[in-house]
C-alpha cells in the first residue's frame, strides 16, 4: 500500500465530520461506546482509498452500520448535518469541547467547569484556582500544545535524547511509537518506549531508578521542562529541544515515557505505534480467534476460558502470526 495519511483521503470531509460527533459523544454526553463507534466509523473511512457516494456503498466497510450509513447520506446530499448544526450552536456544549483541548481536562472536569460558568480558556486563565497542577501546566502551553510537530522536528527530539539515555547507559533500548513510528508527517506528541536488559518481568529490582535516572537526566540538560506524572514505569510531561537560533525557539511539546520490561517489549511496541483504532480492532480479532492481547502479552486462552502463560514473542511478526493476521506494516496500521 502507498504512504496514505487520513488527511489526504478521499473521504477526509466525512471523517471529519463523524470524529466531530464523536468527540461530542465522548464530552459532552460522556457516551465512550457511541465516541468508539464514530472513532471506528471514521478510521474506516480514512483508510478507504476510493471516495464513497453514497451510505449504501459506506455501509459495506467494516464498522459502519445503519445508522452512520444515514449521516453519511444526509451529508453528502445537504453538504451538512443538522445534527452537527445543533451541536455547534450550543454554547454549553462547544464550551465543555473547548475546555477537553487542555490537557488534564477530561470531560467530567470540564463538565463541572462549565457548570460554575467557565465557558472558554480565556476564562480559565482567569480563574487558575479551579485547576489542579496538571491542568495548570496544560493551560499554560495550550497554544503549542494544539500545535503538531512536524517530522523533521521529532527526528530531532528522538536523536537528543537517545542520545542523552545512551550517555547515561548503552543498555538502554529507546524507541519512539506512536504516529511517528506509522510514518506520520506531525505528531500530537512524542511517545518513547524505554527498555533495559536488567530489566524483566520477573526482576523487578532495578525498575524505579531506571525510568528516575532517565528523567533526571533530561531534566539537568534543560530539555525536560515540566512534570504531568511519574510513576516507576511511566512518564508524562512536558520537553523543548534548545534552538542554537535564540530568536527562533522551539515550541513546548508533550511527552511521553513508557519503560518496558525487556520480555514485553514487541507487544508494548505494538500497542504503543497504534493507531487506537488499529489496536482495539486486533484486539478483538485475537479475542475471536482465542487470545487475549494487550500492552503486556499474548496468551491463549483455553477451553474453561482462564488466560494460559504468556507466550514467547520476538518480534511485531511473531504476535500477528499467533493470532492468524498477516503482518500489518507501521505505516498502515489505520484501522
Ligand atoms: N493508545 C491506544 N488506545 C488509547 C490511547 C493510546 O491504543 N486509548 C496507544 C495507540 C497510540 C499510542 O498509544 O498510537 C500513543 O498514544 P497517543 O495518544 O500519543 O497517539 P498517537 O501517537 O497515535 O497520535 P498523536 O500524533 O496524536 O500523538
Ligand atoms: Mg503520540
Ligand atoms: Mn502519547
Amino acid at each position: 500500500m502507498s504512504k496514505r495519511k487520513a488527511d489526504e483521503s478521499p473521504n477526509a470531509d466525512l471523517s471529519e465530520f463523524l470524529m466531530e460527533l464523536g468527540n461530542y459523544e465522548k464530552n459532552v454526553n460522556r457516551a465512550l461506546h457511541k465516541f468508539n463507534a464514530y472513532r471506528k466509523a471514521a478510521a474506516a473511512l480514512a483508510k478507504y482509498p476510493v471516495r464513497i457516494s453514497s451510505g449504501a456503498e459506506a455501509k459495506k466497510l467494516d464498522g459502519i452500520g445503519e445508522k452512520i450509513a444515514k449521516k453519511i447520506d444526509e451529508f453528502l446530499q445537504t453538504g451538512k448535518l443538522q445534527k452537527l448544526e445543533e451541536i455547534r450552536a450550543d454554547d454549553q456544549s462547544v464550551a465543555i469541547n473547548e475546555l477537553t483541548k487542555v490537557t488534564g481536562i477530561g470531560p467530567a472536569a470540564a463538565q463541572k467547569l462549565v457548570k460554575e460558568n467557565i465557558m472558554s480558556i480565556e476564562d480559565l486563565r482567569k480563574n487558575p484556582s479551579m485547576l489542579n497542577k496538571h491542568q495548570r501546566i496544560g493551560l499554560e502551553h495550550f497554544e503549542d500544545f494544539q500545535k503538531k510537530i512536524p517530522r523533521s522536528e521529532m527526528i530531532e527530539i528522538q536523536d537528543f535524547v537517545k542520545g542523552q539515555i545512551h550517555s547515561l547507559d548503552k543498555n538502554y533500548e529507546v524507541t519512539v511509537c506512536g504516529s511517528f513510528r506509522r510514518g506520520a508527517e506531525s505528531s500530537g506528541d512524542i511517545d518513547f518506549l524505554l527498555s533495559h536488559k536488567d530489566f524483566t518481568s520477573k526482576s523487578e529490582k532495578r525498575q524505579p531508578s531506571l525510568l528516575h535516572s532517565v528523567v533526571k537526566k533530561l531534566e539537568d540538560v534543560h530539555f525536560i521542562t515540566d512534570t504531568l506524572s511519574l510513576g516507576d514505569t511511566k512518564f508524562m510531561g512536558v520537553c523543548r529541544l534548545l534552538s542554537k537560533n535564540e530568536t527562533n525557539q522551539n515550541l513546548y511539546r508533550r511527552i511521553d515515557i513508557r519503560l518496558i520490561p525487556a520480555d514485553q517489549y514487541y507487544c508494548a511496541l505494538l500497542y504503543f505505534t497504534g493507531s487506537d483504532v488499529f489496536n482495539a480492532n486486533m484486539r478483538s480479532e485475537a479475542q475471536k480467534q482465542g487470545f487475549i492481547l494487550n500492552e503486556y502479552a499474548i496468551r491463549p486462552v483455553g477451553s474453561t476460558g482462564v488466560a494460559g502463560e504468556a507466550l514467547p514473542v520476538t518480534s511485531e511478526e511473531d504476535i500477528f502470526e499467533y493470532i492468524g493476521m498477516t503482518y500489518v506494516d507501521p505505516k498502515d496500521r489505520i484501522a
